[in-house]
Formats: structure tokens, C-alpha cells, sequence
């Protein structure tokens, strides 16, 4: 029996659009007034992470207070909510529409799982909220990614199963999370980073609901187990 998919579940940074740069950018800005290393090679180890784990990530073995630490938190977040101010739906990566569309048009529901505590001012301002069925981000659960809590969040405010939901990540802690939670997945990206997940693409650009289904149904029955036993 191939998966029955009602919903998806849309991760937003590097999937719906590419806000990594001004996340990068930014941190950037903080590292370089606190004289900590940083570069865009350390930044790939920031993809989907929290912003919290990410601060902890770029200064590493160095001490800072819990107040220091959310004193530099809070200072990236004001570099990068500046940075976002002029995004617009020509900002939606390709692809992206033409999908939404035809799952809408499929009555398949649609949620966002984002890490972001900015996720719905971005969403807003790329003109998608209206397309979009359950917001979930970095407000809604305690444990980030790669634990399932959001994906399973998210899949409960959509009213499905996690076997119902396929979940649309360019990130190995996001690909981990939804396996852990017994989902379907779709990698965006090198097999490298998101090899683990059923279906691997480069990227949404050209892709259709129906070759999705076509590549579901391909998928034998115990495939999800294969890859939970994997992730685990
Ligand atoms: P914020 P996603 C993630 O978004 C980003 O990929 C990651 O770089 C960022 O640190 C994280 O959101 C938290 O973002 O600081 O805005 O709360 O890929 O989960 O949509
Ligand atoms: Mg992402």
C-alpha cells in the first residue's frame, strides 16, 4: 500500500525562500563584534537550527553569561528582522507557488514548520499566509529540530497522522526530526545533507504533485521504517 498523503508540511528557510543569507549576514555582523570566527562554511552547520543553538554553536568553548548570551541573541535578531524588511512574494523560491497551487487544488492541506520565531512576518511578507492552513514556528514548541515536536505539532493542528504528512526540509536536523516523528519526507538539496530522506531534489523548481505521487507510490510499504531505523 503506497502512502496516503492529505497533508504537507512546508519548512520555510531554504524551502519556501532563501532566507539563510540574512541569517548568515547577520550573525556575521554579531561574530565580528565579539571577535568570534565565523564563516560561511560554519554557517552551513546553522541550516535549520534554532537560534539559540546556533549562537551556542559560533562561540563555541568561549563563557558568557545566560544575560550575555541572550543580550547577543537579541542583537542578531535586530540585524536580521532589519535585513528582511524589503522581502516580497518575488523572493518565493521557484517552484513554490506552482506546488502550493496544485496541492490546494488536490485538497491537500498545507502547514508551515519552521524554526523561525520570525517565520509568520516572513510568510507575510511573501503573500502566503492565505495559502497556508496551520502556522508552526519557533514560538510553538519547547524542543527544536531534530526533535519531532514540531512536525508532530503541526501535523496535530492540521487534524492528520504523521503517516498522512509529507514534510518538505533542506535541512539533516529537519529530515531527522520528521523521520523521528514517522513522517514522510522530501530533501531539498545534496544527498550528502538530506540523503536520508524518501524522496531527494535539488530543489521545488519544476516539480508537480502528480510526479510526486508517481514517486510515493514507488516507495515500497516498511521504506518510512527503513528510514526511521536509519535516522535513529
Ligand atoms: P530565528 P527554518 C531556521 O529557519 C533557519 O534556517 C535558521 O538559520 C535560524 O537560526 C532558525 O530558523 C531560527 O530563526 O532566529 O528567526 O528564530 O529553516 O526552520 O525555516
Ligand atoms: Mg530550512
Amino acid at each position: 500500500m503506497s502512502p496516503d498523503i492529505r497533508g504537507f508540511i512546508f519548512d520555510l528557510d531554504g524551502v519556501l525562500t532563501d532566507t539563510a543569507e540574512y541569517h548568515y549576514l547577520a550573525w556575521h555582523k554579531l561574530a565580528d563584534e565579539e571577535e568570534l570566527p565565523f564563516n560561511r562554511e560554519a554557517n552551513e552547520a546553522l541550516r535549520g537550527v534554532s537560534r539559540r543553538e546556533s549562537l551556542l554553536h559560533i562561540v563555541g568553548d568561549r563563557q558568557y553569561s545566560e544575560a550575555q548570551l541572550q543580550e547577543m541573541m537579541d542583537r542578531k535578531n535586530r540585524y536580521y528582522v532589519e535585513s528582511i524588511q524589503n522581502i516580497s512574494p518575488h523572493d518565493l523560491l521557484p517552484g513554490v507557488v506552482t506546488l502550493l497551487d496544485e496541492l490546494k487544488q488536490a485538497g491537500i492541506k498545507i502547514a508551515l514548520g519552521s524554526a523561525s520565531k520570525n517565520a509568520q512576518t516572513v510568510i507575510e511578507k511573501l503573500g502566503i499566509t492565505n495559502r497556508i492552513d496551520a502556522i508552526t514556528d519557533g514560538y510553538s514548541v519547547q524542543r527544536p529540530k531534530p526533535a519531532p515536536d514540531l512536525f508532530l505539532y503541526a501535523a496535530n493542528q492540521l487534524g492528520l497522522e504523521p503517516s498522512q504528512v509529507i514534510v518538505v526540509e533542506d535541512a539533516e536536523a529537519g529530515i531527522e526530526a520528521a523521520l523521528a516523528g514517522q513522517m514522510w519526507t522530501i530533501g531539498l538539496g545534496p544527498p550528502a545533507r538530506v540523503g536520508a530522506a524518501h524522496i531527494v531534489l535539488p530543489s521545488l523548481a519544476g516539480v508537480h504533485w502528480t510526479d510526486l505521487r508517481a514517486k510515493l507510490n514507488e516507495l515500497r510499504i516498511g521504506d518510512k521504517e527503513d528510514k526511521g531505523d536509519k535516522g535513529e
